[in-house]
């Protein structure tokens, strides 16, 4: 059995079309109503809609991603009971529409986060890339953070502080508009004064709370997605650590295991992103997908290159630090074991070619990632045609 291959499509205003990714070989695509307000219910004429555009273009649509989960759900403030309520509104509806998978992420505040969305390689094409330095920048002076020189060395701040000298209005600016770009449905329109309100507001929340807030809103979905046959697949923190002050919950193996264990479940399971957990060296992610192998419901394959100092790179899909040959063999065991074709998409790709004349979501080129998806199913045919699995 091979992967079901699908490419993430941002909706009809995507300039990646969706006869795009048809020709790219994609059999499905991944998708969200991102014009549906987070807390508000996914109607089913909505998601039938969709749909019938989908399937008119001779895809399918079963991984939804993201259903996104509100910054009360997470804090547990305000609207939280109700946003809950329409969450399970909105599964009910899904699953009657016939969609298998639900990704979220369970990250405060800022979703992923990257210091350079155009990073130029040699040969001019361009990649996502989060530099350590950069970062320190941003925090200390750009948004300028209360108490967040306590949490840097002196070494630190001060190389900050000489970067940040040096880098003239426009390079400020450009980094403050790519680490914003992570803040849903923004474009670089928030403040420093915004982002910091929104920082404040997890105050009193630290990684032990923001876990039992997480294993609340689970034990109450999950039981509605059983019901109407969806599987939740949380997505790891991206980059897999706590930024800006934030706690960050599911970055780990341990955190892995603790989520599945708080909310035994079929229907409570990982999506699992090599590109995330593979930006940190203590996860072993060949280990990580054969000990979860049972509860991954979805699988964003894409590599990263990390570097002593922190800062990593979104590499080509078999480059990197991740070993994707493993990583693919393990999934062809679990595809066996579980009878099962487990829902793929290659994650993030390069701009090159004609993608340079384009303007995509960063990440989401068509080019780029129709070479990912290439050389990532070439690897499996192999695998599978050889039996080395
Ligand atoms: C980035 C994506 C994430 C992901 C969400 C899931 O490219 O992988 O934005 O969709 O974290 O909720």
């Amino acid at each position: 059995m091979l992967m079901h291959q699908t490419m993430r499509w941002y909706g009809p205003q995507d300039p990646v079309s969706l006869s795009d990714i048809l020709q790219a070989g994609c059999a499905g695509v991944v998708t969200a109503l991102h014009q549906i307000p987070v807390g508000e219910v996914w109607t089913a004429s909505a998601i039938a809609e969709r749909k019938a555009i989908i399937e008119a273009a001779g895809l399918s649509w079963t991984v939804v991603e993201s259903l996104p989960v509100s910054d009360d759900i997470k804090r547990q403030s305000g609207d939280y009971k109700l946003h809950i309520e329409k969450y399970k509104e909105s599964l009910q509806n899904l699953g009657a529409a016939g969609l298998q998978v639900i990704t979220y992420n369970f990250m405060p505040v800022l979703d992923w986060l990257r210091t350079n969305v155009y990073y130029p390689l040699p040969d001019g094409s361009t990649m996502l890339y989060f530099n350590r330095l950069d970062y320190l920048v941003f925090d200390l002076y750009l948004l300028g953070r209360p108490g967040a020189e306590k949490e840097y060395t002196f070494d630190q701040v001060s190389a900050a502080r000489e970067r940040y000298e040096s880098m003239d209005e426009a390079a400020r600016r450009f980094l403050f508009s790519n680490m914003m770009l992570g803040l849903p449905g923004s474009d670089a329109s928030f403040t420093a004064e915004q982002v910091l309100t929104e920082l404040k507001k997890y105050g009193a929340i630290d990684a032990a709370k923001l876990k039992e807030h997480l294993y609340y809103f689970l034990r109450e979905v999950v039981p509605v997605a059983e019901a109407v046959g969806l599987k939740m697949a949380i997505h790891p923190d991206d980059p897999p650590y706590p930024v800006l002050g934030l706690p960050r919950i599911m970055s780990t193996e341990q955190d892995a295991a603790d989520l599945l264990e708080a909310v035994p479940s079929a229907a409570n399971g990982l999506c699992f992103c090599t590109g995330s957990f593979g930006a940190r060296a203590d996860n072993n992610l060949p280990v990580m997908l054969h000990r979860f192998g049972d509860s991954v419901h979805f699988l964003h394959l894409r590599n990263t290159r990390r570097d002593a100092e922190g800062n990593f790179y979104e590499a080509d899909h078999l480059d990197g630090d991740t070993d994707m040959v493993a990583i693919i063999k393990e999934v062809l065991a679990i595809q066996k074991r579980r009878g099962l074709s487990l829902p793929m998409r290659p994650d993030h790709g390069h701009q090159m070619l004609d993608d340079l004349k384009k303007k995509t979501y960063p990440g989401y080129s068509a080019i780029g990632r129709l070479k990912g998806l290439a050389e990532l199913r070439g690897v499996e045919y192999a695998l599978y045609r050889t039996k080395q699995f």
